[in-house]
C-alpha cells in the first residue's frame, strides 16, 4: 500500500528531478548510482558534516563567550596567563583523535575505489582538446564523442552535457575504465558513479564502477585543459544486458563505417 503510494508520488515528480545531472540551485551531491558513490555520500553526510558542524559551533561559542565575558568594560585588569599545560595537551590530542576517527572510513572508501574487481566490460577514454574519444578494446569499437551545440539540441538533451556519440554500458556489471589523454591533462569524471580520474598523456590511469540502475548519466572533464575545457562533456547510458548487446552489434558496424570514411578522406587529403 505504502509502496504503491510512494511509487505514484515518484511518478508525479518532474522528470528533470530524477535525471542524473546537475540541477539549478542543487545542494549536496547528485543521486548516487554506484556503491562507490553511496560510500562517498555516507562519508560526507554522516562523518564530515556532523564533525565540521560541531567544530564550527564550538569555536563560534568560544569566540562569543570570550568577547562578552572578557570585554574591556567588565574586565578592567587583563589576565597575564600565557600557558596552561592541561589545556594545551587537550587541544592537541582532541584534533588528533578526530582525524584518526575520520581516517578509518576515509581510507576504506579510497582503497575500495583503487582495487578493481574482475571486469565484465573494459572501456578506454582518451581526452583530446576538446572532446573525448572512446575505445572498447574487446569489441573493436572506436569512436569520438563531441558536445552537441546549443542550436542542435533535441528535447530532453541538457545543454553543455549532451554528446553526439554516447557511451553505453550494461547495468550491474563491473566496468573498468582506462583513462589517458593525447595532448594535455584532462580528467574523466562522473559524479553519480563516484568516479574521477586524471587523463595524463603517455600514461594510463584505471578506475571502475558498477552502475546499480539504468539511465543516462552526465559528467564533465574536470581538469582545466584549455579554452574549451567546459565543452567536452561525458554521457554514459546504463542499459540492460540485452540492450547493451544490441547496441554493440549496431555500434560495430556504424563506427567501422565512419572510421573507414574518415580514413579515406584523410588519405585523399594526404595525396
Ligand atoms: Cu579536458
Amino acid at each position: 500500500m505504502f509502496k504503491r503510494f510512494f511509487n505514484a508520488l515518484f511518478l508525479m515528480l518532474p522528470a528533470n528531478l530524477l535525471a542524473n545531472e546537475p540541477k539549478d540551485w542543487q545542494l549536496g551531491f547528485q543521486k548516487s548510482a554506484s556503491k562507490s558513490m553511496s560510500d562517498i555520500v555516507w562519508f560526507h553526510d554522516y562523518m564530515l558534516l556532523p564533525i565540521i558542524t560541531g567544530i564550527t559551533a564550538f569555536v563560534l561559542f568560544l569566540l562569543l563567550y570570550t568577547c562578552i565575558r572578557y570585554r574591556a568594560s567588565k574586565n578592567k585588569v587583563a589576565s597575564t596567563t600565557s600557558h596552561n599545560t592541561i589545556i594545551e595537551v587537550i587541544w592537541t590530542l582532541v584534533p588528533c583523535l578526530i582525524l584518526i576517527v575520520m581516517a578509518v572510513p576515509s581510507f576504506k572508501v579510497l582503497y575500495s575505489q583503487d582495487t578493481i574487481p574482475k571486469a565484465d566490460v573494459t572501456i578506454k577514454a582518451i581526452g583530446y582538446q576538446w572532446y573525448w574519444g572512446y575505445e572498447y578494446p574487446d569489441e573493436n569499437i572506436i569512436f569520438d564523442s563531441y558536445m552537441i551545440a546549443d542550436e542542435d539540441l533535441k528535447e530532453n538533451q541538457p545543454r553543455l552535457l549532451s554528446v553526439d556519440n554516447e557511451v553505453f554500458v550494461p547495468v550491474n556489471k563491473v566496468i573498468k575504465v582506462m583513462i589517458t589523454a593525447n595532448d594535455v591533462l584532462h580528467a574523466w569524471a562522473l559524479p553519480s558513479f563516484g568516479v574521477k580520474r586524471d587523463a595524463v598523456p603517455g600514461r594510463i590511469n584505471e578506475t571502475w564502477f558498477k552502475a546499480e540502475r539504468t539511465g543516462t548519466f552526465y559528467g564533465q572533464c574536470s581538469e582545466l585543459c584549455g579554452i574549451k575545457h567546459a565543452f567536452m562533456p561525458i554521457t554514459v547510458n546504463v542499459v540492460t544486458e540485452k540492450e547493451y548487446n544490441k547496441w554493440l552489434e549496431e555500434a560495430k558496424i556504424k563506427f567501422a563505417k565512419e572510421n573507414l570514411n574518415n580514413n579515406i578522406k584523410l588519405a585523399k587529403k594526404v595525396n
